[in-house]
């Protein structure tokens, strides 16, 4: 496997995060990307390419707003000395609110939909770049390669067009897609453990862009607000969007059966590709969620893709268990493999 891997993460380094209103360790830490890239090449599952990155901005506009993309890449800049990271404190929900988020101070708010995704001096090179794998993995697999695995951090699934959060600032999985549609119609496969309410909200009126989902039923997690199964695509692309809730505590066999008719779905589609938006929070091992996979169960989800016989990219997205999230990447490509 094709591991794209740039050093820019380590950058993007936050403190904290808030959890019910205390202080905790900010959960994406960059020793999570370093793990897998070390396990992967220990284990001879991988080859590691560091991409240049890619020396233009305008490639962000096939997924973002202008407006947003400006705010991401200046806000650094108007950072008060001393000052590390900037979190939202403020959100103008409100119409009459939104015209005076025209300064950066005020603007913290404007695009973040929570708290999670604080921006530091080295936050934007951080997403840029972790983007830019994405892209560059994408452009791979429209070369020939069968299969590359870009090692994204920051993670992007909760990224939209005109909105960021939950340790997302730029959508990774959905940057690679605008890549992949080149080759035809692309299937979008969420296994991380939160709903990828970005992806969803990019996709939802694309009839060419099938988005499939397994996560936590929101109704008890994260983000809360979306990724219900009634939520099907828009007007344009009615049934494009499918969303797989589970309850808190699903363990590997109600996870490959639901991941089944999940890939059912997808083989249907016939897409020329697939991404797979890969979260290993899913692991019984993460202490920040409920999900019971193992390790052996992370082998079966890779044999599950692998039959589908796709062109596939998997992008990086969550898993914070820093001790064991190389040896899941590992068994995952293992299964794949093989
Ligand atoms: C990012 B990804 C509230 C915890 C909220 C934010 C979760 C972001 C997950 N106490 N944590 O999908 O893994
Ligand atoms: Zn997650």
């Amino acid at each position: 496997m094709q591991i794209f891997y740039s050093e820019a993460h380590k950058q993007h380094n936050p403190v904290v995060e808030v959890d019910h209103g205390r202080l905790v360790p900010y959960a994406d830490t960059p020793g999570r990307i370093e793990a897998i890239r070390d396990r992967l090449l220990h284990d001879h599952l991988a080859e590691c390419i560091e991409p240049a990155l890619i020396n233009d901005l305008t490639f962000l506009q096939s997924t973002h707003s202008p407006a947003m993309i400006e705010f991401l890449s200046q806000r650094a800049r108007h950072m008060q000395p001393g000052q590390d990271y900037v979190y939202p404190e403020i959100f103008p929900i409100t119409e009459e609110m939104k015209p005076l988020a025209n300064q950066p101070h005020r603007a913290d708010g404007y695009f973040a939909f929570d708290v999670y995704s604080p921006i530091g001096r080295g936050t934007w090179m951080a997403a840029f770049a972790s983007a830019s794998l994405a892209v560059n993995a994408a452009s791979a697999l429209l070369n020939g390669q069968a299969a590359a695995y870009a090692l994204c951090r920051p993670p992007g699934h909760h990224a939209g067009r005109n909105f960021y959060g939950g340790y997302c600032y730029l959508n990774n999985a959905a940057l690679a897609a605008q890549v992949l549609k080149k080759a035809g119609r692309t299937a979008i496969l969420d296994l991380d453990y939160h709903h990828g309410n970005g992806t969803q909200s990019i996709f939802w009126n694309d009839a060419d862009t099938l988005v499939v989902s397994l996560h936590a039923d929101p109704a008890f997690e994260y983000p809360h607000y979306c990724g219900f199964s009634n939520e099907t695509g828009g007007p344009d692309a009615p049934g494009s969007n499918h969303n797989f809730p589970l309850p808190a505590g699903t363990d590997g066999k109600p996870y490959l059966h639901t991941l089944a008719t999940a890939l059912d779905m997808i083989h249907r589609f016939a897409p020329a590709s697939l991404i797979v938006s890969m979260g290993f929070d899913t692991s019984a091992g993460d202490l920040t969620t409920t999900f019971q996979l193992t390790p052996t169960d992370y082998r079966r989800i890779g044999q599950a893709l692998a039959a589908l016989q796709q062109p596939t990219l998997f992008v990086q997205e969550g898993g914070y268990g820093e001790t064991e999230i190389g040896r899941l990447a590992a068994a995952l490509m293992e299964g794949f493999e093989k």
